[in-house]
């Protein structure tokens, strides 16, 4: 299947290569030709231009190498990569899986005056910069590189890294584990955006004394669930700390629950005393 892949790929080079309009399409690099033809790709897909999108700039050298030769963006991130090239020959920047540009680069050492055109390269002549604006919506380890004959193998690559948004890990869920006095102690980081719980089981006719200790303002809440319905007996907004007692009127899975909404890691250290 897969030679089957490269197979065509390779005939349909060898077409556009043939074809009177090569020439044509050589002189227009770095242009929008007609509209962009977006196809999802393993490594992302055709973006468009917009206000606020990050610009990342490169240059390239007849030392067959690329400044920077890294790029780490977001999952979902929109970048537009200006690559200059500085030398005296022509070079290209080429997005792509190491598997599929190593494909590419050997078709090029096979067929070296081929010539095509995709929205995830840029064919830049001497002294001039091309443009490519490209959506990572895949995540995972890519890479971009020189595939004209010679480039390629000389190491002329670079790699990109599109890193996933940081998984649920941060938020915690803590089951409650009662000293022999009946006390249970927990400290933790909360970081940006996350939440801690701490959550028990409670016969009815308790009191629990609480009190809790912050790094930054917290949302707070002690909340139970009946049905789909929640019921906080404590809701507290932007605190740093504070204490009170539970009273358990009902036997219930009860939570204290941390929430941070500020954009720093928030220290937190609670103290529960049942009684
Ligand atoms: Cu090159």
């Amino acid at each position: 299947m897969k030679s089957i892949q490269s197979l065509l790929l390779a005939a349909v080079m060898i077409t556009v290569c043939a074809t009177p309009s090569r020439t044509m399409a050589h002189e227009n690099h770095g242009k929008k030709v007609g509209p962009v033809v977006k196809e999802q790709k393993d490594w992302g897909i055709a973006g468009d231009a917009k206000a606020g999108m990050r610009t990342v700039r490169f240059t390239m050298a007849d030392t067959m190498r690329f400044t920077p030769d890294t790029l780490e963006v977001r999952l979902g991130e929109t970048v537009r990569l200006v690559i200059k090239n500085n030398g005296a020959m022509r070079h290209e920047f080429v997005l792509g899986t190491k598997k599929e540009l190593d494909e590419h680069a050997a078709l090029m050492v096979k067929f070296p005056t081929m010539e095509h055109s995709e929205p995830y390269m840029a064919h830049v002549d001497p002294g001039k910069t091309g443009e490519i604006v490209w959506t990572f919506n895949r995540a995972g380890d890519f890479d971009f590189a020189c595939l004209i004959a010679g480039h390629y193998q000389a190491g002329m690559v670079g790699t990109v890294k599109v890193l996933a948004a940081t998984p649920a890990a941060g938020a915690e869920v803590v089951t409650i584990h009662w000293s022999g006095e009946g006390r249970f102690m927990h400290k933790s980081t909360i970081a940006p955006g996350k939440f801690v719980e701490l959550c028990g089981k409670l016969p009815a006719g308790l009191k629990v004394r609480w009190d809790f200790d912050a790094g930054l303002p917290l949302d707070f809440n002690v909340h139970y669930h009946v049905g789909k319905e929640v019921v906080f007996p404590f809701k507290l907004g932007a605190v740093s700390n504070a204490k009170d007692v539970l009273d358990t009127r009902i036997e219930q899975d009860y939570c204290w629950m941390w929430s941070n909404k500020s954009a720093a890691p928030a220290s937190l250290s609670v103290k529960l005393q049942r009684g």
